[in-house]
């Protein structure tokens, strides 16, 4: 016996469905916490992995409903989708996360699929439905779910960010030096973003580094001589634990059930806290941090591990659930950098961010190698650094693209300092193509040769986001056959198309 399934929207904290669903012949689709967790397309039978190591639960995924770490079993945030071989299938979907998680699980349960619903926070608007084609029904609900919440999307931009080759030790010059290099060969970037390593510590961004060779706030003016806007990282919702920030306001962090400051994840060498975004005074310093630093002259702001506002832990207004906290620590910042200013989100819960995010990174990070296999297959953490894990979560999230500006991150072009092969640079650009949203690298520019700055200036072409033509078919646990391509993320050759490959359709 089934029940029957509901095709309206109904205002639910909770629900439970059991479908008659072969699940040896069921592929699922699910969507992890934040841009780093995991998004995938499995056989409904295969293992979700979880990460051995609590401190990647934390930084990877939401400590508060984890991955299930079991065969047949897959936990979902916002929406779920289950897949037969015909495309048909069901979907279930959030219709407002602003105040509200919408945490789905489907089970395999001998010959039936059960599937259920619990929200944290109070009621929302939820669809679960029958549909015939479920690429269509997902894209229709998620654009829905944006309208709802009223998405930004502004159009993409062309960036280059620091992060990817010169990672914490970034100076002032080389930020200048890539600017002029980028002008004499006329590359088409809009954005110059400095990333991680200008500033003293973390909470202390208005401080310099001691490497950096300048401060911050005389860089925008450089970049504006050549031609490019500035952008700046900051990771608003962190404070480390030697920084100023933390011993002048111990009281402003989010707490453990002892009352003391609670360390919520684990970077940079060591544990670091977070923000409570429920706080009067937090809300109004990070409305002035922002307002300050668009002061200094950056018109777009990288707003990283901002996953911290979101954690379970004592706030100083315990009635805000974890969403509207994490939202009000948002809204500040977005109130202080003004409506004109870019938000690129990272490290952030995704549908939450709706209405106020410009642009979202939409997986993990690309790294110079394709796979990270002791941290992913061995300690069970897909959400690291990897050009695969990019590679496969950024596609597995190609509806998103109504929500945000997608960001898949950047495209690595060069062949010096880095362990990609030319099919897997071919697969990187790929991915910017069929996702379609904002453009980065990150590549020295005195380091490409002309093979180098060819690829670039294909990575850097604005195109329109593509679309799945079938989920029910992977190689390699993602949303892999495209119409304009077909993706191989697996170590074997499929199909003609080789290990970690992309093919491009024929065009007629
Ligand atoms: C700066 C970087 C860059 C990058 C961000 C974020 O899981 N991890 O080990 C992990 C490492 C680095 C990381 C994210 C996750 O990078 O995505 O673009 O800004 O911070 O520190």
């Amino acid at each position: 016996m089934t029940e029957p399934v509901e095709t309206a929207s109904l205002e639910t904290t909770g629900q439970g469905w059991t479908l008659a669903l072969d699940p040896s012949q069921t592929r699922v689709l699910v969507n992890g916490f934040q841009s780093w967790s995991e998004a995938e397309v499995r056989p409904l039978t295969a293992k979700q992995a979880v990460p051995l190591m609590a401190w990647r639960q934390q930084q990877g995924h939401d400590p508060a409903f984890l991955p299930s770490g079991e065969a047949g079993v897959w936990r979902s945030h916002t929406l779920i989708a289950l897949i037969r071989p015909d495309g048909s299938g069901y979907v279930g979907h959030s219709l407002d996360e602003s105040r509200s998680f919408a945490h789905w699980e489907a089970r395999a349960s001998g010959s039936q699929v059960s599937v259920s619903l619990k929200v944290e926070g109070p009621s929302i608007p939820i669809v679960f439905t029958e549909t015939v084609n479920v690429t269509l029904t997902l894209e229709q609900l998620s654009a829905q779910l944006a309208h709802t919440m009223k998405a930004r999307t502004p159009p993409p931009l062309r960036v280059w960010c620091s992060w990817y080759s010169y990672y914490r030790g970034v100076t002032l010059q080389n930020m200048l030096d890539n600017a002029h290099a980028s002008r004499d060969r006329a590359l088409p970037f809009d954005v110059f973003q400095l990333d991680d390593g200008f500033q003293a510590d973390l909470g202390d961004w208005t401080l310099p580094s001691g490497h950096f060779g300048g401060h911050a706030r005389d860089l925008p003016v450089g970049l504006g001589e050549l031609g490019f806007a500035a952008g700046i990282w900051l990771a608003p919702f962190l404070a480390g634990p030697e920084s100023e920030l933390f011993r002048t306001h111990p009281e402003w962090t989010l707490k453990g059930e002892d009352g003391l400051p609670l360390p919520i994840g684990h970077n940079w060498g060591g544990p670091y806290y977070g923000l409570d975004t429920t706080h009067p005074e937090v809300l109004a310093w990070l409305r002035d941090l922002a307002r300050e630093v668009v002061g200094w002259g950056y018109t777009y702001l990288k707003l990283d591990f901002l996953f911290a506002g979101a954690m379970p832990g004592v706030r100083h207004d315990q009635s805000k659930t974890r969403a509207e906290a994490y939202r009000m620590g948002l809204v500040a910042l977005r109130e202080g950098a003004g409506d004109e200013t870019f938000l690129l989100l990272c490290g952030a819960p995704l549908a939450s961010s709706i209405g106020v995010a410009d642009a979202m990174r939409t997986g993990p990070d690309v790294a110079t190698l394709w796979d990270d296999e002791s941290r992913r297959v061995w300690l069970g953490d897909a959400t690291g650094p990897a050009a695969r894990n990019a590679v496969h979560t950024a596609l597995s999230r190609w509806y998103q693209h109504t929500w945000y500006q997608p960001d898949p991150d950047v495209m690595i072009a060069r062949r010096e300092l880095s362990l990609l092969s030319s099919a897997e640079r071919h697969t990187l650009l790929g991915l910017l193509d069929v996702v379609g949203g904002l453009r980065a690298s990150s590549d020295p520019i005195d380091m490409l040769d002309d093979e180098g700055l060819t690829l670039l200036r294909r990575a850097l072409e604005i195109s329109t986001p593509d679309r799945p033509r079938t989920l029910a078919q992977s190689f390699g646990g993602a949303a892999t056959h495209f119409t304009r391509g077909t993706f191989n993320l697996t170590d074997a050759p499929q199909d003609g198309i080789q290990a970690h490959g992309y093919r491009e359709h024929a065009h007629d």
